[in-house]
């Protein structure tokens, strides 16, 4: 596919498989996942939930790491394909010169973001409950660890990629300090990324496999017709949730204002490394990889909370069925 709609750096290395003939759906699973085996690095338990990026020819990425305590931990990694991946045995480490902040409770479900000059990570971080960690890195050798970004309870707290209005933007889910059985998308806006306001309601629950909460996935990516947000919604059953994505259109100046938002999921948990694992019926996308040549789209999301899984799309086709498929 030419002449794509991204707006965005064309990277034509990206992990890709084409889609399988036949195939009727806009989301297609790789056929090696997962790709992240529970046990890659001695440490673990589980890795899932995890964040890549484009670094240095190659791919770096933020993982979480649950460690065999089943303490959260977050790692850095690197890989030459994007698929074969070497994690770090021990977790980041992060410089921290705010004795509040310092102190490492835990940290999970990790976001990373280039802006400018440098990419920044987003996490749930433990203190007093959980909320946004903040930290960015040059080399994913040293991480600087700022302000966590909000009071506690807060969730999946996904940057973009590029300021708006002037501002850095967050896109985050206020929560509670448990297993939250409610939630909706918040826009925020900082001039410095310490001080956050300006908060805007995104989206809130709808019926079906999102109507318990919902959280931003991936990075948005910035297309044409708006910003294009991958996110997770959650379904209650008579066996708990089940997460679920799905993917919405955001205005690109005022990215509260939602253009349109699929009725159907883009992928659910149905594959059996996403249905048999530590928690049973996730499907959790954290990160994507985007070819603004072509539009190819690699999209990184958790299994079963217990392995890191791939799946594909073309950026064009994502959007065309948003707009199709839309109930906003
Ligand atoms: C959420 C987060 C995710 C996890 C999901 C399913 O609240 O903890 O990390 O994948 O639950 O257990």
């Amino acid at each position: 596919m030419a002449n794509s709609i991204v707006v965005g750096p064309a990277l034509p290395h990206i992990p890709w498989e084409p889609k399988p003939s036949g195939c009727q759906d806009v989301v297609w699973r790789s056929e090696r996942n997962p790709i992240i085996p529970r046990d890659l690095i001695p440490s673990s338990n589980s890795i899932f939930n995890s964040a890549v990026v484009p670094f240095e020819g190659a791919f770096a990425g933020v993982f979480r790491c649950d460690d065999k305590r089943r303490h959260m931990q977050i790692h850095s990694g690197r890989s030459a394909d994007g698929v074969t991946w070497e994690i770090a045995n021990d977790p980041i480490q992060f410089v921290c010169d705010i004795p509040e902040v310092a102190p490492f409770e835990y940290g999970y479900d990790p976001r990373v973001c280039f802006i400018e000059d440098r990419y920044y990570v987003t996490w749930c971080n433990g203190y007093h409950g959980p909320t946004i960690g903040l930290a960015y890195t040059h080399d994913f050798e040293v991480f600087q660890q700022l302000e966590n970004a909000y009071l506690p309870f807060n969730r999946n707290g996904v940057l973009f990629p590029r300021r708006i209005r002037g501002k850095y933007a967050m896109l985050s889910r206020p929560s509670d300090n448990g297993h939250t059985p409610f939630g909706d998308i918040f826009y925020s806006e900082s001039p410095d990324l310490t001080h956050w306001g300006c908060h805007r309601h995104v989206m809130g629950t709808v019926g079906g496999w999102q109507s318990t909460k919902i959280g931003a996935g991936p990075v948005p990516i910035e297309t044409t017709e708006g910003w294009l947000l991958i996110y997770h919604g959650v379904l209650t059953s008579c066996n708990g949730f089940v997460y679920s994505a799905g993917a919405a259109l955001l205005d690109l100046d005022e990215p509260w204002k939602v253009l349109h938002r699929t009725a159907p999921y883009i992928l659910s948990p149905q594959a059996v490394y996403e249905c048999v694992g530590d928690t049973p019926n996730v499907a959790f996308p954290c990160a994507a990889l985007c070819d603004a040549d072509t539009g190819r789209l690699a999209i990184y999301y958790g299994g079963a909370d217990t392995v890191t899984c791939l799946a594909f799309a073309y950026v064009d086709e994502l959007v065309a069925f948003t707009k199709a498929n839309s109930m906003a």
